[in-house]
């Protein structure tokens, strides 16, 4: 009983810590990020096709259109050690394009990413790929 009691405590007190940490760094990468925009205008295209950031920077991809799109990236072409994205918040591009009603960014919303791995990453509108509704960001 007081055996349990030890044991939740040392949980809280290291479920504390790992946020002080999250916080911190949170804070340190605010002051140096910035964002870059890409915009999804009315003609299924990502605009600009291909932006290049940093190391660090956020993409915010905002739908200027008046239908839905995705953002979600080719998964065998994300660079190793580099994080899956898509909109929705998907870890595979499997998951995204099977809940693809989850990854729709509306008019008027937007979607947003940090790319901390330097590379190369192709990425695509579900509904849209087949019209070459497709873009790359090249992080530096
Ligand atoms: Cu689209």
């Amino acid at each position: 009983m007081s055996r349990k009691l030890y044991n939740r405590r040392i949980v809280l007190r290291l479920g504390a810590a790992t946020l002080a940490t999250l916080s911190t760094a949170g804070c340190l990468s605010g002051e140096t990020s910035s964002t870059q925009t890409v915009t999804m205008p009315d003609n299924h295209i990502f605009e600009p096709k291909t932006a290049t950031v940093e190391s660090g920077e956020t993409v915010m991809w905002t739908n200027e259109s008046n239908i839905q799109h995705t953002v979600t990236a080719y998964e065998d072409e994300v660079p190793n050690e580099a994080t899956y994205f898509a909109s929705g918040g998907f870890g595979s591009e499997r998951a995204a394009r099977n809940r693809i009603s989850e990854g729709l960014i509306a008019p008027g919303k937007y979607y947003e990413h940090t790319f901390n791995q330097p590379g190369t990453y192709r990425y695509y509108c579900i509904p849209h790929e087949s019209s070459g509704m497709v873009g790359t960001i090249q992080v530096g």
